[in-house]
């Protein structure tokens, strides 16, 4: 059976069960800081120093040896495996690494990336797993896209999408666009589309089938199925 081509949207949920906060549980990362502050632009040319503490938190947090890839983020990487790299394509709203910890080689970070930084003059892209002192280089950033500005390798997410067999959207709550809108994007271009969440997200009557339950249980078991259905 040809194998097919998926496309695996995820979000905050898929991590939660390796310790990372979501961002709009009752203690969700969000919580306490004011997005327009610490997500915007506006807000790093307001308060920089401000900015890079709360991203030196995340980071320290991210680099915390307890936090490591659930079962979930090992069954994305399995059906990489078992499909092939050129069958599956993993877009990810999350800027931890855990993905890649887990084995997963086909990856897009349309939000930007914890572990990276980027020199806003020469736009150099630099890995990072330290807290960033902004008063000894004022033109390094952190490599987040923040509301308002665009995400990273739209065109590339789009033709993937227009072209994917499935989609499926694993651990987000369908509250930030572009993303948000990938499903209803999939659905015109015929694609099969799938939840996998804690709860229904705010698309969820635009999915074809749901599975509601925690990521690190319904996501292994719902790859086994299409790993039997295609391996053939
Ligand atoms: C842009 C980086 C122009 C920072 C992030 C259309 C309509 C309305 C508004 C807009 C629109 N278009 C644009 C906007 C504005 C804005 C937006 O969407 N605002 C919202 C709030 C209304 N969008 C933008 O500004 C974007 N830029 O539009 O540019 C453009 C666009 C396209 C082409 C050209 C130009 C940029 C948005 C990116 C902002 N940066 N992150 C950082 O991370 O520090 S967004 C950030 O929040 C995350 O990356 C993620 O995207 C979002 C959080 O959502 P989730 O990941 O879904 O997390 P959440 O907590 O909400 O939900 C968790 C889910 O998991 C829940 O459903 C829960 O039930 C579930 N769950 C929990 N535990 C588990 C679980 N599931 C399974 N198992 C568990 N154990």
């Amino acid at each position: 059976m040809k194998k097919p081509f998926i496309v695996i949207l995820t979000g905050a949920g898929i991590s939660a069960e390796s310790g990372l906060s979501t961002f709009r549980a009752q203690n969700g990362l969000w919580e306490g800081h004011d997005v327009n502050e610490v997500a915007t632009y506006e807000g790093y040319q307001r308060d920089p120093i401000k900015v890079h503490e709360f991203y030196n938190m995340l980071r320290r947090k991210l680099n915390d040896p307890q936090v490591q890839p659930n079962a979930a983020h090992f069954a994305v990487a399995q059906l990489e495996q078992q499909l092939g790299q050129d069958n599956v394509l993993v877009v990810t709203q999350n800027v931890d690494n855990l993905h890649e910890k887990a084995g997963t080689t086909q990856i897009i970070h349309m939000h930007g990336e914890l572990l990276k930084i980027r020199n806003e003059m020469t736009n150099e892209v630099i890995f990072c797993d330290y807290d960033v002192d902004y008063t000894r280089n004022k033109y390094l950033r952190p490599h987040i896209v923040w509301f308002g500005e665009i995400p990273l390798d739209m065109s590339y997410i789009y033709d993937a999408l227009a072209r994917a067999d499935y989609f499926i959207s694993i651990g987000t709550s369908g509250n930030v666009y572009p993303a948000a809108g990938f499903v209803q994007f999939a659905r015109q271009h015929n694609v099969k589309t799938i939840e996998l969440n804690l709860e229904p997200s705010l698309g969820n009557n635009l999915f074809d089938q749901k599975i509601y339950g925690p990521a690190s249980k319904v996501v292994p078991e719902f790859v086994d199925t299409l790993i039997e259905k295609f391996k053939k």
